[in-house]
């Protein structure tokens, strides 16, 4: 079962997490597309010789409950935000609630570093205290720089 792997994207609502993950299954979104996750979304993708299960959870207030269970078998975690100071604070907050994010290795995207005014993916890093990539989700051109982050982290 090595092969398999669980990746799971985890967030506030509105920050990139859909987006990612369309972008890693080479299909981007368009901009400003209003498509909220309902629940889990799943996505897919080939890495090597590996098979990435991309688990995409619904950020909203009343789909977290849900997401302690899902966790589990995670090998790799992301925790998106969308690099503005508010909702690094709440990722953070995030971070210290679950803790059972232990055993699944956990990185960060700092998204929409496109938009003004982002903050950049080091001081994101910093705040969160964990390693931290920049992201465009909505830009094609991040789908072999995305590939390549997965490739190197499970
Ligand atoms: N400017 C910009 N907009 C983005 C980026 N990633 C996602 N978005 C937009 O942000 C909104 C929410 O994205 P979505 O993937 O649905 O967020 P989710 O709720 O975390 O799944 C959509 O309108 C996307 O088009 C990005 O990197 N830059
Ligand atoms: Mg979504």
């Amino acid at each position: 079962m090595d092969n398999i792997v669980k990746v799971s994207l985890v967030g506030a609502q509105n920050v990139g997490k859909t987006a990612i993950k369309n972008l890693l299954e080479g299909h981007p979104q368009k901009a400003d597309a209003r498509d909220p996750t309902i629940g889990v979304g799943f996505g897919k993708v080939v890495v090597d010789d590996k098979t990435c299960c991309i688990w995409d959870y619904g950020g909203q207030k009343r789909f977290q409950f849900i997401w302690d269970a899902f966790l589990k078998g995670s090998r790799l975690t992301i925790v998106v935000t969308d690099s503005t100071e508010q909702n690094v604070e709440e990722t953070k907050e995030m971070l210290t609630r679950f803790n059972r994010f232990q055993g699944s290795k956990v990185i960060a995207f700092a998204n929409k570093q496109d938009i003004a005014g982002a903050l950049s993916p080091d001081v994101v890093g910093d705040r969160l205290g964990v390693k931290t990539y920049g992201t465009v989700a909505l830009d094609a051109k991040n789908i072999d720089n995305l590939l390549k982050i997965l490739k190197s982290e499970i």
